[in-house]
């Protein structure tokens, strides 16, 4: 038995040296070894023994781009690359082994025997390499790199992905895709985002994969021995950046793939939406009850049935007969109008969209030249190329339409391409910008030229700050538009992952995110609509949505006490609405997201990544977010490193805790880290309406310095870009406790004549000095939310639901002064 158990794995071996001796039966081809190399100035050009061609370029000194290919490597073009290579003084020495570039930052080396790549720190630490024998192979056209799977990794990004925060053990497609009600394990998803961050050994790294055929990730799926990313067509390019910093990564990788521009004001409301809002009546009624019943809203979304027989840029004359009336009706009530847009156009002849669109020939094509034509709303319809000027060029004319309706907001739905659940057929082409391909290329980034050119039509013609939201996405998406993810379900599993998918997103450069709050598919229970409309108020994106055939979702459709649970939370948003500008003002200059998952500034607490605890998140930099199931009455909070406040009762926990807390129905969890800086206004109705003239500073005592930038602008237009805004740092020094603002920068002048600044933590503090000068505090008390009727019958005159504090209240001259707590 034992002889024949030792013959058996003798032939195995000599079959297995067989099998890698004779490259040509091989499956797989691997990349081979490197034969020549020129080195121009920050690039090294490569060839290898097997016809490969590989260039590396440091693109900074933080990140270096690695493309290879069977073929010589093709023009030079992205729709995701946005960022220029930067000159850098990098040291590229070789020897008849290895290639060595080095920059202050990292060394990258180069084996040549085969090629494989290794980045290191600057002090000799590995932070990833290439997975020795793996490396980079070839199925017919199908490239994959691997990775060493190093000890203890973890994986977090990818985008619009479900799934657990760390994705070890995890692999995920990427294929835009209309999901209807997706399970919460689903995948792929709506969009996609090539770009994960991985962390070992104290250490970060990101890698973006520039190509946009339908990729793969494997971070240790169903294997132990490597992280793996390839393509199924094109070239492997990809990115690989390394920061001390998780931080520090997204700003390269948004410096990579472009930031957000600051968004209109009025987007950061509350957005009420319903599949569908017709006729005009009907809308007309929702504005007014909104207001009548004191919730403040911003944003009213048009969807489908706005629509003749949902032709695009069109309206239904008898549901809507007059949409500019309308819109103007909204505008007086202080709402902006969103409307949906489908990318299908109707085939009818005379339908002026059908007609422009054949005349000006912007619609895809098989290779035979005739149409594709695919099933959507309307019936028949055809696709715009948006990966040709052309029909980019002929959509920005479209929407001119709704600019002259007085629309504010452009929707820009079913754009993975949804074709009713089918798959569109491989052959229909794309222009891809003068490098004609098929579907298996340009499906992926079809969404994205689609809300680049609505970005593009809507800000010319609207002559303002559009907001674009779109469902679909590739990397890069940020540039132009919000996001959504789509058609979840009113179940308590899909709220928390929805959590999970707006911070992965914040991980992968999009800030600006939001899901349907309540739920798309099926009725939440009431306790599911209270948690959910609550969290809603601590999403970048606040919209209310739900489904054609589903109970209103309105946010008095739940009874009073969940109405007034709503309005005390909407109202926060409201006042917040300071902070929260800022948080996007910061999102557009370091691409850093508003809904931050804990790993980017506790990366290394394994805590963090428990599974009872991955879905809390910091809102902007100051609020802990604990959200919790609505069937459940107590929850585990962890708190990282720090001191957290309780938002409403001004309590203390310490850091690097673990702790069981009761949860109350009217009361979502939420924290303030110790050293926080929270501006805040007066609540308003709409943004439409001047808050009070007095901005509130929230100060939270802690042990660590903090700075805030304060920003204000408009919020409508875009003379911030001539210098129209109002800036200033606001900096808390922890040891001399101090709290100084700096003078205000830019020509804007800010809507407050005053500040007050509220002290917390500050124990019983008399004195308080500015510019050295005796100030005087007084006795004030703070409340972030309204008692609930039930709790407190005698409502808000008796208020228990906030605490004493001491404040100060001085003019707001633009000058710097000095705070001496
Ligand atoms: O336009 C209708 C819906 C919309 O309400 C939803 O938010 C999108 O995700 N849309 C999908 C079309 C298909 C609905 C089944």
């Amino acid at each position: 038995m034992k002889i024949l158990y030792n013959s058996i794995l003798t032939l195995l071996a000599v079959s297995a040296l067989n099998f890698a001796a004779s490259a040509q039966d091989n499956p797989v081809h691997q990349v081979g070894n490197v034969n020549a190399v020129t080195i121009e100035g920050q690039h090294v050009n490569l060839s290898t023994s097997s016809n490969e061609h590989i260039r590396l370029s440091v693109y900074s000194p933080t990140i270096v781009r690695v493309r290879m290919d069977k073929k010589p490597l093709g023009d030079d073009f992205s729709y995701a690359v946005v960022g220029k290579p930067q000159q850098v003084k990098a040291n590229i020495t070789q020897n008849s082994n290895e290639i060595t570039i080095t920059t202050d930052s990292l060394t990258a080396r180069i084996s040549k025997n085969p090629f494989a790549v290794a980045f290191y720190t600057p002090n000799g630490k590995v932070i990833s390499q290439d997975e020795q024998g793996l490396t980079t192979s070839w199925i017919g056209e199908e490239v994959t790199t691997y990775k060493h799977m190093q000890e203890g990794e973890r994986f977090i990004g990818l985008g619009e992905k479900t799934g657990p925060l760390d994705r070890r053990g995890n692999g995920y497609t990427n294929w835009n895709t209309d999901a209807y009600g997706y399970a919460v394990n689903q995948d792929p998803i709506y969009s996609t985002i090539p770009f994960y961050i991985g962390i070992h050994d104290g250490l970060n790294y990101g890698i973006f994969l520039d190509n946009t055929y339908q990729s793969d990730f494997n971070f240790g799926a169903s294997n132990n021995r490597f992280s793996s990313f390839g393509v199924q067509g094109g070239e492997m390019d990809y990115y690989f950046i390394y920061h001390t910093k998780v931080a520090d990564i997204i700003t390269s990788y948004t410096y990579l793939t472009g930031r957000m521009p600051i968004p209109p004001l009025w987007s950061l409301g509350y957005q009420q939406n319903r599949y569908s809002y017709y006729p005009d009546a009907e809308v007309m009624r929702i504005a007014r009850t909104l207001r009548e019943k004191k919730i403040p809203a911003d944003g009213i979304t048009l969807d489908i049935h706005y629509m003749d027989a949902y032709k695009l840029f069109t309206w239904d004359k008898n549901r809507f007969p007059d949409p500019a009336g309308m819109n103007k009706q909204l505008e007086d009530l202080g709402f902006k109008t969103t409307v949906i847009v489908d990318p299908g156009i109707k085939v009818e002849p005379g339908y002026h969209a059908y007609e422009s669109g054949k005349k000006a020939d912007i619609f895809l094509k098989y290779p035979d030249g005739q149409y594709y034509t695919g099933q959507v709303w309307p019936g028949w319809t055809h696709f715009p190329d948006f990966t040709s000027e052309k029909g980019r060029d002929w959509w920005r004319n479209q929407v001119k339409r709704f600019a002259d309706d007085g629309v504010d907001g452009l929707w820009n739905d079913m754009n993975e391409i949804a074709t009713w659940g089918n798959k569109m057929p491989d052959n229909v082409l794309f222009n891809y910008d003068g490098h004609l391909t098929t579907s298996k290329q340009g499906h992926n980034v079809y969404a994205l030229e689609m809300v680049r050119t609505s970005y593009e039509g809507a800000r010319t013609t609207m002559n303002k700050r559009p907001f674009i939201l779109t469902r679909a996405g590739f990397a890069g998406l940020q540039r132009y538009t919000a996001i959504w993810t789509g058609d979840n379900r009113a179940e308590d599993d899909h709220m928390l992952a929805g959590v999970r998918l707006l911070t992965s997103l914040g991980l992968s450069g999009v800030p600006f995110t939001g899901m349907d709050i309540g739920g798309f598919t099926g009725n939440p229970s009431v306790g599911l609509y209270a948690r959910w409309i609550q969290l809603g108020a601590f999403t970048p994106y606040f919209r209310n949505h739900t489904g054609v055939n589903t109970k209103s979702s309105e946010p008095w459709a739940y009874g009073e006490e969940v109405t007034e649970i709503a309005r005390n939370f909407i109202n926060l948003r409201y006042k917040l609405l300071p902070y929260l500008y800022s948080t996007f003002y910061e999102a557009t200059q370091n691409g850093l997201p508003v809904a931050r998952s804990l790993a980017i500034n506790y990366t290394q607490d394994p805590k963090i990544y428990d599974g009872q605890y991955q879905n809390q998140y910091l809102f902007g930099e100051a609020f802990l977010i604990a959200p919790f199931a609505s069937t459940v009455n107590f929850g585990k909070v962890y708190f990282p490193e720090g001191k957290w406040y309780n938002l409403y009762t001004g309590e203390v926990e310490s850091g690097n805790q673990e702790k069981i807390i009761p949860l109350a129905y009217n009361k979502m969890p939420v924290y303030v880290k110790a050293g926080s800086i929270v501006p805040m206004q007066s609540l308003i109705q709409t943004t439409a309406e001047q808050p009070t003239d007095t901005l509130t500073i929230q100060v939270y005592k802690g042990d660590a310095d903090n700075a805030f930038v304060y920003y204000e602008d408009d919020g409508k237009s875009y003379d911030y870009e001539k210098g129209q805004y109002y800036k200033r740092t606001i900096r808390y020094d922890a040891r001399k406790n101090d709290l100084a603002f700096g003078k205000a920068e830019g020509s804007f002048n800010s809507k407050f004549n005053h500040i007050k600044v509220v002290l917390h933590g500050f124990g019983n503090a008399s004195k308080v000095k500015v510019n050295g000068k005796s100030g005087k505090l007084n006795d004030d008390f703070v409340s972030f939310i309204d008692p609930i009727s039930r709790f407190d019958p005698q409502g808000a005159s008796n208020p228990t639901e906030g605490y004493k504090v001491k404040s100060i209240v001085v003019e707001n001259n633009n000058n710097a002064f000095t705070l001496n707590l």
